[in-house]
């Protein structure tokens, strides 16, 4: 299929204006943002992009999961749209590119599509999947897990966050529950790309541009609860103590044993983790976490929960503590599409960036649509390879890298029309 010259480049500078502004709905403490899921922060930021989309002659669609998808027609009103996407929720000590990057890199092929006078067989749309983060509702990627049909949308209208509000009531709040059944668009997909930021530190390291996503790990998350007894942290005899918090120390540290096993591509933690009551002079009664596993094998992931499970109970009985486990979020290791990923290569060959495969070590909408439509990633490095944390930071050159390569692939696989 006809590929846009090499010389045809999306406008940095605007990509870079357009982030900035963005970064400023929802900011952080610490120069990032928090802009979390189904807060008004999250309604202005995307009433922003939606006010840029259409100032780019696009039209929007929402789904009942919040799900946005802006078009740009194309030639063929028949053809299978071609999608490019990722997220504009935040972590609630996020950075101002995880996610936005990939949406606002999109908006910028579209405007300079515009700019070129580029049409496209297919239909263009530039998806922001709803609560990426499974941070404020878990689990991750949830809105576009259930438009992939991996959850249902009663399941998902229920999840709740720590004050007991749940998604439905919180989308329905922020006025962002749309007239399109979720997931009828899923079965009518060209392909979707999606671009992002790597999160971790490989390519800058090697001095690599690009990643072309082969693959991404697979990812468990199980919500571990120790019960125990409060009590006097000043008058309890040790002996008699049932430490609930001590429980779960030594299971963190089975956790962290459990993943260095499977070294060098496994790893372990908990992220998030509940105290109760959490007071200075109690012991704690009860601790809630939720430990989440990663690694390219899915029987090394099997692995680790099956260990995690037998080896925190053993903990628990010698204590006398109570321990239950439940399962609140996943995927299997995934393998991204032959031709999409060829698309990505050969456009970062193309405009002569230095590339290299790459297994996302995170999460991405991508993992879910994956199992719908051909999809693919593109990466671009971060400083340091940090992310979800407020310091996170990459390059103008690397942004524009990204979004060349995006842009490249996209025109290419929509079809030039002279
Ligand atoms: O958890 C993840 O990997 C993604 O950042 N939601
Ligand atoms: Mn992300
Ligand atoms: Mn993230």
């Amino acid at each position: 299929m006809a590929a846009p010259g090499e010389n045809l480049r999306i406008n940095a500078d605007r990509l870079w204006d357009s982030l900035m502004e963005m970064a400023k709905i929802g900011p952080g403490v610490a120069g990032g943002n928090n802009r979390q899921t189904l807060t008004d922060a999250d309604s202005e930021g995307r009433k922003l992009f939606q006010k840029w989309c259409e100032e780019a002659g696009m039209t929007m669609g929402v789904d009942t999961m919040g799900n946005m998808f802006m078009t740009r027609p194309g030639t063929d009103p028949n053809a299978l749209p071609v999608y490019m996407g990722s997220h504009l929720d935040t972590q609630p000590t996020g950075g101002k590119y995880d996610g936005v990057l990939g949406v606002l890199g999109a908006l910028e092929a579209v405007r300079s599509m515009n700019d070129l006078g580029i049409k496209t067989r297919h239909p263009i749309v530039i998806a922001n999947w709803t609560n990426e983060e499974g941070t404020r509702f878990a689990p991750a990627m949830l809105a576009s897990g259930v438009f992939a049909g991996v959850h249902t949308q009663d399941w998902a209208y229920d999840r709740e966050d720590a004050e007991g509000k749940t998604f439905g009531d919180e989308l329905k709040r922020i006025g962002w529950v749309g007239d399109e059944e979720v997931g009828a668009r899923k079965d009518k997909m060209h392909a979707m790309f999606e671009l992002h930021i790597e999160q971790g530190p490989i390519l800058e390291a090697e001095g690599k541009d690009i990643g072309v996503v082969t693959h991404s790990q697979g990812l468990s998350w199980t919500q571990v609860t120790v019960t125990g007894k409060d009590s006097h942290t000043g008058s309890t005899p040790m002996p008699m103590r049932k430490n609930a918090g001590l429980g779960m120390a030594r299971i963190l540290e089975l956790v962290d044993e459990i993943a260095w096993s499977h070294k060098p591509h496994a790893v372990g933690a908990a992220g998030h983790i509940d105290v109760y009551p959490n007071s200075r002079n109690v012991i704690p009664g009860k601790v809630v976490f939720t430990v989440d596993f990663r690694s390219p094998d899915l029987a090394v992931i099997q692995d680790m929960e099956k260990r995690l499970k037998e080896g925190a109970k053993k903990i628990c009985d010698d204590m006398g503590l109570g321990v239950e486990f439940e399962k609140v979020g996943g995927f299997d290791p995934v393998t991204f599409d032959e031709g999409c990923v060829t698309a990505v290569r050969n456009a970062a060959e193309r405009l002569g960036y230095s590339h290299r495969n790459i297994i996302s070590g995170a999460g991405h909408d991508a993992c879910w649509i994956n199992k719908v439509a051909p999809t693919a990633m593109i990466m671009c490095p971060c400083v340091d390879g940090l992310s979800h944390n407020e310091a996170e930071e990459i390059t103008r050159d690397w942004a524009k890298a990204g979004a060349d390569v995006l842009f490249h692939a996209v025109v290419e696989t929509a079809e030039i029309v002279e």
